[in-house]
């Protein structure tokens, strides 16, 4: 069996410098040398994401710095994209996904999207900054079996409970599972907001999900 190690370590120095073209081919490299996507995505791209995030906390690199790793990320996602996708069966169903009112980060939510259409289940995608209105209107729009409800601020964690309430109140509540996550979410505030699921990570959660459409 091949040793990606320095292949991972690369793209994950590639995301820490924000080289976007460089990182899509690095990616691409490892793809056909025969490395797995999700070892790609977990050693390389969370791993070098992880990195820029503890020097941010650190005060060491500042939004800019940040910015620009989210972009690369974002490029080196899209590229693994189809190889995640191919290691999908038929679609077995549909989901909705957005990062809820106020927050706009979606690296995470983006994750989770990939990891879930890896699972053969269409995503609906809502996008960041997401009014519990639009995903009442989304449900009742789609046979989306399951909402998926991404929070990375501790003050956007409470748009999740808003989302979950709107849907109750709207009577479609229990057309749906709710999957919450994102970095200050626990399972506590889960239960504690009425969510059927709390997954820590993107991989996770597409199994959980997965798991809904029998
Ligand atoms: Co923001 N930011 N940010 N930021 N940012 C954090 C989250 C923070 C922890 C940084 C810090 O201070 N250490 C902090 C939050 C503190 C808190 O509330 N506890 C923070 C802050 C404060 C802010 C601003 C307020 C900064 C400011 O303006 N002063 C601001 C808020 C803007 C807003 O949303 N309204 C802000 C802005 C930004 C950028 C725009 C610069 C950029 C986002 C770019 C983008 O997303 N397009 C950014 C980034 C990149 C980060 C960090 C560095 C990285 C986040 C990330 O993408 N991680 C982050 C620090 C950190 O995480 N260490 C930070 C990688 C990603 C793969 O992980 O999103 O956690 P994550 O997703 C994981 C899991 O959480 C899980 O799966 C994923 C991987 O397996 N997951 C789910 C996520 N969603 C899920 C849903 C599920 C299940 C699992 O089910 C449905």
């Amino acid at each position: 069996m091949a040793d990606f190690t320095e292949s991972y370590n690369e793209i994950s120095r590639l995301l820490q410098s924000g080289k976007a073209k460089d990182i899509a081919v690095s990616v691409q490299k490892a793809l056909d040398d025969g490395a797995s996507p999700r070892e790609i995505l977990e050693k390389g791209l969370i791993a070098g994401m992880s990195i820029v995030g503890g020097k941010f906390k650190r005060g060491e690199v500042f939004v800019p710095e940040v910015l620009i790793a989210a972009r690369a990320m974002n490029t080196a996602t899209a590229a693994l994209k189809p190889a995640l996708a191919k290691a999908g069966v038929q679609p077995v169903g549909r989901a909705i996904i957005c990062t809820v009112k106020g927050d706009l980060h979606d690296i995470g939510k983006n994750l989770v999207k990939m990891m879930i259409e890896g699972k053969g289940i269409e995503v609906e995608d809502l996008g960041v900054d997401c009014d519990p209105q639009k995903i009442v209107e989304a449900v009742k729009n789609s046979n989306a079996k399951v909402v998926c409800l991404s929070a990375l601020l501790t003050t956007t964690m409470m748009a999740q409970r808003d989302a979950v309430d709107a849907l109750k109140n709207a009577g479609i509540r229990e057309k749906v599972k709710i999957m919450v996550g994102g970095a200050p979410v626990t399972q506590g505030f889960a239960d504690e907001i009425g969510a059927d699921a709390y997954t820590a990570d993107a991989a996770s959660a597409a199994e959980v999900c997965r798991a809904y459409y029998g």
